[in-house]
This record gives structure tokens, sequence and C-alpha cells, in this order.
């Protein structure tokens, strides 16, 4: 008699996400919120970008790349700068924008 052996694949939650990229822009110029509302609108149009999100005492602007897709520091730059805000430092993170928003939260 044939044996049929059942291989079970068990669901494997081990498997690692691929980590979330973001760039960190440190911006200088931005007072209020309607400076922040400005660069997360016209930020959050650009391909590549998943999430935006502003902290305007921290003078950081964050953007989560969408899955598999690279975010265009120049381009992103260019955005701001053509609103009228300075650009003094880019950083590329392994960190969801929820996970930026936590530390700068816990950052004071
Ligand atoms: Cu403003």
């Amino acid at each position: 008699m044939k044996k049929i052996i059942i291989a079970l694949v068990m669901g494997i939650s081990a498997i690692p996400c691929m980590a979330a990229t973001s760039m960190k822009f440190t911006v200088n110029g931005m007072v209020c919120s309607f400076c922040a509302q400005g660069i997360e609108k016209s930020l959050a149009k650009m391909g590549a970008t998943k999430e935006v999100f502003v902290d305007l005492k921290k003078k950081t602007v964050a953007v989560e790349a969408k899955d598999g897709q690279v975010l265009d520091a120049k381009a992103i730059s260019a955005e701001i700068v053509d609103a009228g805000y300075d650009v003094v430092k880019i950083e590329t993170v392994m960190q969801s924008v929820a996970e930026i928003k936590a530390e700068l939260k816990g950052r004071k």
C-alpha cells in the first residue's frame, strides 16, 4: 500500500516582513500648522509616499515609502524648498512613520 504523507506547512509567522523605510528631513522655517499641512499635502501626492508626518517642534518631516518603492530624496527636498522652507538634514531610517512618531513623542 502506498503511504500518503501529508506535510502540513505551518503558517510561518516568522518570515520577516520587509522593514519599513522612511526618510527624515530636518526642516527650518516651519512655524505653524498651516506650514505642516501644506508640506504634508504636497509630499503625500508623490508616488512612492505611503505616509507623511510633520513635527513642528522637532522640525522634522518624515516620509514613509510604499512597500518596495524608493523615495526620491531630491524630489522631496525640492518640494519642501519650493514651499519656502530649508532642508538642513536628510536621513534614511528603517522605521515606519508610526515608529518615528512614537520616537519623537518620547524624546522631549
Ligand atoms: Cu505656517
